[in-house]
């Protein structure tokens, strides 16, 4: 994935000439677009093909079994055309692996959710989410997915995952959080999604966040 604008699209609309249209929209502002269960189980997985000549498509289905299963499910997602997929990290480290491994096989790149960006991700997976980033380093999967909602626990992934490693934030907008926060704290790509596709104009306001995270770097340099 170019790290060009920084920003990813959680396309989370259901259907599929919706998906199209804003994708196209947006196509140019966006490093990939994120496609999950809402938009996958509503018009199958072959919308992966259909969007991917538009930017490169990140499968958000925080998988999460063990190793065989895990390894069964990527292998389904990356011959239908995804660049990447976000796994769950609190499966443990051979769940983990085995995405991985196939991903290096295939060229293709793993993202580990450590932390969620919602209020209930406090309850049980904070706890967790230090030791998860651990674990996605030191198994190097391409990145990790913590919380643009709370730009601290940013700061100390990074930390804990070192600069091999890329963020990917979730948070920004619907749920509160800020772009350039996020980017501050030391994410590489936010991932925006009813605040673009929601929005009247989507390309305008996918502009928009790429101005901001323009201006933050700069001002910061
Ligand atoms: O911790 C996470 N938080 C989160 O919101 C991990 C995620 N993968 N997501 C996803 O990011 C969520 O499922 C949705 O697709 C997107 C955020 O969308 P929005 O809140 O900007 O609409």
């Amino acid at each position: 994935m170019e790290k060009n604008t920084r920003l990813i699209l959680a396309l989370d609309v259901l259907d599929s000439d919706e998906a199209i249209r804003i994708s196209k929209a947006v196509a140019g502002h966006v490093d990939a677009i994120k496609v999950g269960y809402p938009l996958v189980l509503a018009s199958g997985l072959q919308i992966i093909e259909k969007l991917v000549k538009y930017a490169p498509i990140i499968a958000d289905f925080k998988v999460a079994d063990i190793p065989n299963t895990n390894r069964l499910i990527c292998e389904q997602v990356f011959d239908a055309g995804a660049d990447a997929v976000i796994v769950q990290g609190f499966t443990g480290h051979d769940s983990l692996e085995a995405c991985v491994e196939l991903a290096r096989e295939r060229k293709k790149d793993i993202f580990v959710v450590t932390e969620m960006s919602h209020p209930g991700a406090l309850d049980l997976m904070q706890e967790a989410g230090k030791a998860i980033a651990k674990m996605a380093a030191d198994q190097c999967a391409s990145g990790v997915v913590a919380p643009a909602t709370r730009p601290e626990r940013v700061k100390q992934i990074r930390r804990i995952i070192g600069e091999e490693l890329a963020i990917i934030s979730p948070g920004v907008g619907a749920q509160g959080g800020s772009a350039s926060d996020a980017i501050m704290a030391g994410t590489d790509w936010v991932i925006v999604g009813r605040s673009l596709y929601q929005s009247a104009d989507p390309a305008g306001a996918a502009a928009g966040i790429v101005r901001e995270i323009k201006k933050v770097i700069k001002d910061s340099s």
